[in-house]
């Protein structure tokens, strides 16, 4: 591995949280010669016998692996991936019919959050200049003085300091606590009615129960079903649904009743017995939704991944655009030579709009599709974007291809959308209109001759047309 250092830059750097997106950031700043601390309120999970926490698996596309390339372990990730080349959407009768994601080379992976995060921490952690801490809980920090209060392993506060504190530390950050204290300091929480639940579909005969290399959908309105592949064979279902609707389920048999009312395909496949294991094991988990801006304050602190820009997940993006943040931002390091007080601000006028428009998305696309999104209207919208590119490539490129294989910036993929989506609906009125004229003309040329009519005695038979010439 890499560990050469643009310059001896002994500035430190205090990442606080050790998921994905610190994990990563760790190393980012590591690359660049900063003297780099993080700070995770739990174990460390190399070493966790039970890993807690949310969805085990996840769709990695082209925005994070670029950020895990530029720490060289995009391949290694990649190669412990499970590739998606398409979805496999599940009718409530059983049929199954694949719509790919794209050409050949355009896949999706599924990867395993809790071994993704493991080899973030292991990668940052080769570097001599970054430390790990574990069992470190920030409590509070000084904006002024950069001074941080942790919850220590041994139980006691312990106070540190570091010229930048980065928060990475989720949807429920403590480092945005601070935050909210400031005047011109913008923020929203949302939880949407939804929450969901994961099951997992076991081998079949020592092999996938279902076909690996898809993401498997069930489109049900308002609940909805998605299977990712894991590496053990097994698949983790994902279950959305109103909460209301998981209350209403307290038995085995009225879950066995849902079931078999929605996914009755998946049965089988779960298994009856696992199905009513997993389903009450857990209670259902809820989607947030959290906006702010700015996402610095001074020159001293930044917010990345969730903790500035938590989404719910209908577009698989959170952890894509978390990566993304760390990109951006090491590209306005470059730009501005490494000056907090300008890369600061920078970074959130450049960013802040880009993760406003994906989580807008991602909302968007959880109402669409609980409004009228069954099998049959997925596949006819997924066949009539391909259809349309594969006619147009140049100027019809559909929407989850520009956010999941481009690095467009989000807020332009959506401008781009809206204007295709004019150039579309201006396209259907020119070829009715035409249609129209088209049939008319044919009627009046070849249609039926007799009785002998002229166009003004059809006129005179409209009687809008009477009262217009009076
Ligand atoms: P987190 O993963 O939440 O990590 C935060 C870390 O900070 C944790 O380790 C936590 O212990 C630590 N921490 C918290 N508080 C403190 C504190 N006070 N002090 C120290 N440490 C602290 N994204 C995708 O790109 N593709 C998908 O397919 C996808 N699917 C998803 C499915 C579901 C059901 C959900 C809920 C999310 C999904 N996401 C997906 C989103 C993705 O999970 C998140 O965007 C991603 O985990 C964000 O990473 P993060 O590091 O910012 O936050
Ligand atoms: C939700 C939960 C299909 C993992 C959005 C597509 C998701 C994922 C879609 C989860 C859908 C929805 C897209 C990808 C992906 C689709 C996408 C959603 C991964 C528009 C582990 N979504 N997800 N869109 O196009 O762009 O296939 O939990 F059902 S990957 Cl909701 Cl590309």
């Amino acid at each position: 591995m890499d560990h050469s250092t643009k310059k001896n830059n002994k500035k430190r750097v205090a990442i606080v949280g050790g998921g994905l997106v610190g994990a990563l950031n760790a190393s980012f700043f590591a690359k660049r010669g900063f003297d780099v601390a993080v700070f995770e309120s739990r174990e460390d999970i190399r070493c966790a016998k039970v890993v807690k926490g949310r969805s085990i698996n996840l769709a990695l596309s082209h925005r994070g692996r670029q950020a895990l390339k530029h720490i060289g372990i995009e391949e290694k990730i990649v190669s412990m991936g499970i590739p998606m080349h398409a979805r496999m959407i599940h009718s409530l009768n059983g049929k199954r019919s694949p719509i790919p994601y794209g050409k050949k080379g355009q896949y999706i992976l599924s990867v395993d959050r809790a071994n993704l995060n493991k080899e973030l921490l292991s990668v940052a952690e080769a570097y001599p200049n970054t430390k790990l801490n574990f069992n470190h809980k920030l409590l509070d920090w000084s904006p002024e003085t950069g001074a941080m209060t942790f919850h220590g392993p041994d139980g006691t506060e312990k106070d540190l300091q570091a010229d930048l504190i980065v928060g990475c530390d989720g949807a429920f950050s403590a480092t945005r606590k601070q935050f909210l204290r400031r005047s011109r300091f913008s923020y929203s929480q949302t939880y949407i009615p939804h929450g969901y639940l994961e099951l997992t579909m076991p081998p079949r005969n020592g092999d996938f129960a279902m076909e690996p290399n898809f993401l498997h959908i069930w489109p049900r309105n308002t609940f909805m079903m998605i299977a990712l592949p894991n590496l053990d064979k097994t698949f983790t279902c994902t279950l959305f649904m109103p909460f209301e609707e998981f209350e209403k389920i307290t038995t085995g048999d009225e879950l066995l009743g849902f079931f078999q009312k929605n996914f009755p395909d998946s049965i089988p496949l779960i298994g009856v017995d696992g199905l009513i294991r997993d389903f009450f094991r857990l209670p259902a988990q809820a989607l947030v939704w959290v906006t702010c801006s700015p996402y610095h304050v001074l020159d001293r602190c930044v917010l990345m991944g969730d903790a500035a820009h938590a989404m719910v997940p209908f577009y698989g993006q959170g952890m894509n655009a978390g990566f993304e943040d760390c990109l951006v931002f090491n590209e306005i390091m470059d730009q501005f030579n490494e000056d907090f007080a300008v890369v600061l601000p920078e970074y959130t006028r450049v960013r802040a709009p880009d993760d406003q428009a994906m989580a807008e998305l991602a909302m968007y696309n959880y109402i669409e599709m609980r409004a009228h999104v069954n099998s049959r209207y997925f596949l006819f919208r997924k066949f009539l974007d391909n259809t349309l590119h594969f006619i147009m490539p140049k100027t019809i490129i559909p929407l989850y291809t520009m956010i999941t294989f481009t690095r467009t910036r989000y807020h332009e993929a959506v401008t781009q959308w809206q204007w295709q989506n004019k150039v579309i609906t201006r396209g259907l009125w020119i070829f009715g209109t035409m249609s129209i004229v088209g049939a008319a003309y044919l009627l009046l040329k070849y249609g039926p001759k007799k009785p002998h009519i002229t166009v003004e005695q059809l006129w005179n038979q409209v009687p809008a047309l009477k009262w217009l010439q009076n």
